[in-house]
């Protein structure tokens, strides 16, 4: 499977072709879009997401709702487009009319500056449309069929918020309330209880024109053990979900299992001893390798985590330099989320349901998608004999 994404932030829309899912997969798209309403969430967000309305449109690839193995093309209205109808028009203008909200104070943390000078851009609006984190609802479309297929094969992914600012859950919990709890609260905490204390966080840094980061987790349950591979760098599971992962908008790093921790800790602490019976096979008591062993699944949930840094885009803006002048100046303001760690959750789950389909439809190769599960749970069904 692959797929590309097009489009900018204020531009007509978001345009997405997925290449490689198999026929005959009935697609629900009230889920799709159920994904894309939960992206849109979260406490911090700015006004852009009372404009949005995110509703997939699919236009190639899908007839009377099952897939028909052909490249499926989606697409999502930027609603916020009819505001820039001139300013993101793809069409010729007139000389002598004037392109309003050009950019040329790049913004300290953003592609702006950089992305300018690689692409020779003047107007640094042309760099700035594309990097936006709009384009991570386009992915969200492809992560909610993988996990459409996944869910075919008894894999089930959930996600949550641990940490905003410095106010960090550190209770452990079980895959059941992973499952229950993911949208307890509007902070994607899976507990209440720090619902008042991040509100006050985000309010406050709002009001200090400032941005927050946090970390977040994917939890992945019912996978085999043996996806992905030892024998190569580029098959190696975790390799693989991390390169996913980092594509996020804002990432700056991924841990599994007990991640960053394992310095602190013994060899002896850090590898989950091996049990065995009849009925489950090979199983663990712990798994503080988070599901992943020499680059494959071992058949213990995948617990995966990754950090985001705070928005780069400040109502306090940083010091820069207009591109044009070469003068000192602060960075230029652009409307923006002063946390969007809760919505980022929902993204990071749906990168890792890419990872794991991609992975899943590479080794178990199938035109489709009843071949595919037959195929999968013939394997399923094997290693327990091993
Ligand atoms: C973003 C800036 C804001 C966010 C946007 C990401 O958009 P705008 O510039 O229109 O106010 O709302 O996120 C989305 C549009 C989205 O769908 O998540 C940025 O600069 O990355």
């Amino acid at each position: 499977m692959r797929f590309l994404t097009a489009g900018e932030s204020h531009g007509p829309k978001l345009t997405t072709i997925v290449d490689g899912i198999p026929s005959n997969m009935k697609i629900n798209i009230d889920q799709i879009n159920e994904e894309l309403t939960r992206r849109q969430g979260g406490y911090g967000r700015g006004r852009r997401m009372k404009i949005e309305k995110d509703k997939v449109n699919i236009t190639a690839g899908v007839r009377f709702g099952l897939t028909l193995g052909s490249p499926i093309c989606l697409e999502l209205i930027n609603d916020d487009h009819t505001h820039w109808l001139k300013i993101m028009s793809p069409y010729e203008i007139d000389d002598n009319e004037e392109v309003k909200r050009q950019i040329h104070k790049p913004r300290p943390g953003h592609a702006d500056l950089v992305g300018g000078m690689k692409y020779n851009h003047r107007d640094l609006r042309n760099v700035l449309e594309r990097s936006s984190a709009r384009e991570t609802a386009a992915r969200v479309v492809v992560g909610a069929i993988c996990k459409q297929l996944l869910a075919k094969l008894d894999i089930h992914l959930y996600s949550r918020v641990v940490q905003i600012g410095k106010i960090k859950d550190e209770n452990k919990y079980t895959v059941e309330e992973y499952r229950d709890n993911q949208d307890l609260n509007d902070i994607r905490f899976l507990s209440d209880q720090y619902v008042e204390e991040v509100h006050q966080l985000i309010d406050e840094t709002k009001k200090n024109g400032d941005s927050l980061g946090g970390i977040v987790e994917v939890v992945v349950d019912g996978l085999i053990p043996t996806i992905g591979s030892y024998t190569q760098f580029d098959k190696k599971m975790d390799a693989h979900i991390a390169d996913r992962i980092m594509s996020i908008n804002a990432f700056k790093g991924v841990e599994f299992g007990d991640g960053f921790e394992m310095a602190n800790m013994f060899g002896s602490e850090v590898q989950d001893p091996i049990n065995y019976n009849k009925e489950n096979g090979f199983n663990r008591d712990t798994n503080h390798l988070g599901g992943l062993e020499g680059g494959m699944t071992n058949g213990m949930p995948l617990v995966i985590r990754a950090v985001m840094k705070p928005i780069p885009t400040l109502y306090k803006p940083l010091n820069s330099v207009d591109i044009h002048t070469k003068e000192p100046y602060k960075a230029q303001l652009e409307r923006s989320d002063s946390c969007a760690v809760p919505a980022a959750s929902i993204v990071c789950e749906h990168m890792v349901a890419i990872a794991l389909t991609e992975m899943i439809l590479e080794e178990f190769q199938s035109n489709e998608i009843n071949q595919l599960i037959d195929n999968y749970n013939r394997f399923k069904e094997w290693i327990k004999t091993y």
